[in-house]
């Protein structure tokens, strides 16, 4: 069966494991946002993917309530998409199993991320972590969602996605999971840590200075631009020239993303330019872009009981979907539902 037997469906997700950082809007939440009205939108704060790494108790609550702010802050319409989070719709956890099932240890050995995250020192993480892919399958599929929209950093673990489709369809005889195509498109899909250009822009980074958090003040955005990394060379005149200046290359990508324009664009109107230049011409355009969204953010937060509102609007429509395609994969399986 091919996709176009499928409504087509959006459904992404982001971790409240911290404060949301650029690459989460720009590689995330922006295109999220310019997704809706054209299909069918599911918008996820993962929290159960947050746990893979320990969270205090006390802040998860409310970074699960500001990844939400961010998205509604952004421009996510929760009457034109849903928002929920994740761990409030239990057949998140049950597809999540089944796939565990599904999924071979060797398939979980090459992903990237884990082995990223885990270091040499992989034996002391949480099996959620390692797991972590299964669980991803399930959000996905639970939904039969047919686009994903993620930042690079995520493209393996979707193509997981597809195999396990693919195995459990093959496995059961049945066409019943969509195989989702990854949506990786735009200037912004791997925003680099402002630090390290060959480092990916992380909310658990090690040094605040590395990124820059949604709720920045005009002060701090400018103060970190000009300190990113960047290299002796004034800017290029073509793109080419941005070829191993990994640094440079991120710098502009961000402005690129930032003003809906293409990179080609930032170098033709800044190419020769110094970086004394261009950093503060950076920094006053994350500023107009950004200060109206942690504004907003900041309003819908000083009222957490209309987020958690929305979120259990979005839940219980989330649940009208997920259930079904939850029951029909237990009779397909074999399960006896008593
Ligand atoms: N640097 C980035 N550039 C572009 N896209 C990015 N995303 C994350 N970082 C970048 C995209 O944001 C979405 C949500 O990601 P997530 O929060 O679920 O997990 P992550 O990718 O692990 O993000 P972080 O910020 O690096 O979190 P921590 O530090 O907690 O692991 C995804 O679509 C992701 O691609």
């Amino acid at each position: 069966m091919t996709n176009t037997a499928f409504t087509p469906r959006v459904f992404s997700g982001i971790k409240p494991s911290g404060g949301l950082q650029l690459g989460n809007y720009l590689g995330a939440i922006k295109r999220f946002v310019g997704m809706q009205g054209e299909m069918e939108t599911i918008y996820c704060v993962v929290d159960m993917h947050a746990i893979t790494v320990w969270q205090d108790p006390a802040e998860l609550a409310n970074a699960t309530r500001e990844v939400a702010a961010g998205y509604l802050a952004a421009g996510l319409d929760p009457t034109k998409s849903i928002l929920f989070n994740q761990s409030q719709v239990a057949a998140h956890a049950e597809l999540g199993w089944i796939f565990n099932c599904v999924a071979r240890v060797g398939w979980m050995n090459r992903m990237t991320q884990f082995k990223d995250k885990a270091g040499d020192n992989a034996e002391k993480h949480s099996l959620g972590l390692y797991a972590y892919p299964a669980l991803m399958a399930a959000d996905i599929l639970l939904y039969h969602a047919t686009h994903v929209p993620v930042g690079e950093d995520q493209k393996q673990h979707v193509e997981l996605t597809r195999d396990i489709a693919k195995k459990f369809n093959h496995d059961y005889k049945v066409d019943f999971f969509p195989e989702t195509a990854p949506v990786i498109d735009g200037p912004a899909t791997r925003v680099m840590n402002l630090r390290d250009g060959t480092k990916k822009m992380s909310k658990s980074g090690e040094s605040d200075m590395e990124r820059i958090n949604m709720t920045d003040d005009a002060d701090k955005i400018a103060k970190k631009f000009k300190k990113a990394k960047s290299d002796a060379e004034p800017l290029p005149e073509t793109v080419e020239g941005l070829a191993d200046r990994p640094e440079a290359r991120n710098l502009i990508d961000i402005y690129a993303a930032l003003n809906d324009v293409t990179p080609a664009d930032v170098v033709a109107e800044y190419a020769g330019a110094q970086w004394g230049k261009f950093k503060p011409a950076l920094a006053d355009l994350a500023v107009a872009k950004l200060a109206p969204i942690s504004g907003e953010m900041a309003r819908l937060m000083s009222d957490p009981a209309e987020i958690d509102r929305i979120l259990a609007d979005g839940s219980a429509r989330a649940r009208e979907i997920a259930q079904p395609i939850l029951h029909k994969t237990y009779d397909i399986v074999g399960m006896l539902r008593s």
